[in-house]
């Protein structure tokens, strides 16, 4: 039986090796993998959830777009478009926020993390995020949902909604109930500065993160500075016991070079940290510098860009429309 996938990222700001790693180079494998459609959105009505100056997000959804393309997503294979370009997301969402149960959402973690201790400043838009992507899931007959651990328990929630509108309206199979699919080996990359959090674009500290449009300078840099312990390297891995950054770092040189933890604790065990980072920083150089020269260069051609995303939209809206005037018909608009 043929997948189709359906992911998205936020254009909420400078992409960074946790997206790639835990995102995007899962996404190119899927792209390549056989019997597998891929729509890959660009989930800009996802990130006005929180305040969004217009310049940065329009400039943010061309960056993205720059690093799915740099990174080998090809449009010729893999729908690529911005959420807000079909506007089926924003109706759906309406419509799968009728059928979604308040106490569902209040179950959400995220929001609570998210909103932080003031709830009542946070936007509706924030609590309801869950919907929107159930929306966009639900609306090309999704099969499969690339998902990390933060999002398993919305994927939960867009299959009870599923089921749930199905149930409602007497059609079973109208929502085709997505499954997750899991990323073999997949780890959450962790800030640089303190290994409880994760790598993320929105902490304040550029030094927590490696973006995918640092230069090789930056990167020496900001491994230099990565945060470590004064502990020899691990010789096993009860060694990393306690050891967050430590374990962090070991675990995107893992990824990276595509070799198990245990092999990463090997070959350095007993090294200095100098000699480890120094390696590491030389990998980092080797996987990100070509993908941040290559973002660099599309983002020169705004034009082709743009393009590529007026061609995406309109398949993905093909799908979408469809999808929303039977879910209409069905509801007795
Ligand atoms: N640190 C991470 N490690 C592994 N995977 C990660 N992802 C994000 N951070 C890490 C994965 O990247 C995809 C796109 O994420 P997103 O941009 O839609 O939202 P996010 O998860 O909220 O990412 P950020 O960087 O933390 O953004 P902000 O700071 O704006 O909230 C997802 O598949 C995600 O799991």
């Amino acid at each position: 039986m043929s997948k189709k996938i359906f992911s998205g990222v936020q254009p909420s700001g400078n992409l960074h090796l946790g997206n790639y790693l835990g995102a995007i180079k899962n996404f190119v494998e899927l792209q390549n993998g056989k019997n597998t459609d891929c729509i890959y959105c660009i989930v800009d009505l996802h990130a006005i959830t929180v305040k969004q100056d217009p310049k940065e997000l329009k400039k943010s959804i061309r960056e993205t777009l720059a690093a799915f393309i740099a990174s080998g997503l090809d449009s010729k294979k893999s729908i690529i478009f911005n959420q807000s370009a079909v506007s089926a997301h924003s109706e759906g969402a309406w419509i799968l926020s009728c059928i979604a149960r308040m106490g569902w959402l209040n179950r959400m973690t995220q929001f609570k993390e998210k909103a932080g201790k003031d709830k009542e400043k946070a936007s509706i838009g924030l609590y309801a995020y869950p919907v929107l992507m159930a929306a966009d899931i639900l609306l090309y007959d999704t099969t499969h949902v690339p998902v990390g651990d933060d999002q398993k328990q919305h994927l939960e929630l867009c299959r009870d909604i599923a089921q749930r509108f199905n149930n409602d309206f007497g059609i079973s199979n109208f929502l085709k109930v997505p499954e997750p699919l899991i990323q073999k080996n997949f780890s959450r990359i962790m800030s640089l500065k303190d290994g409880t959090k994760k790598m993320s674009k929105s902490d304040p500290s550029d030094f927590s993160r490696i973006n995918l449009m640092d230069n090789k300078d930056k990167i020496i840099n900001k491994i230099k500075k990565a945060k470590t312990d004064t502990l020899p390297m691990p010789n096993e891995n009860e060694d990393l016991k306690n050891r967050t950054e430590v374990l962090n770092l070991l675990v995107i040189f893992s990824s990276l070079s595509n070799q198990s933890i245990e092999k990463s604790i090997n070959e350095f065990s007993g090294k200095n940290f100098s000699i480890f980072k120094e390696k590491l920083a030389n990998l980092l150089i080797e996987k990100i510098e070509p993908i941040s020269k290559e973002i660099n260069k599309l983002l020169n051609d705004q034009k082709h860009l743009d393009g590529i995303l007026h061609e995406g939209s309109e398949k993905a809206n093909e799908f979408a429309s469809k999808k929303i005037k039977e879910m209409k018909k069905i509801m007795g608009f």
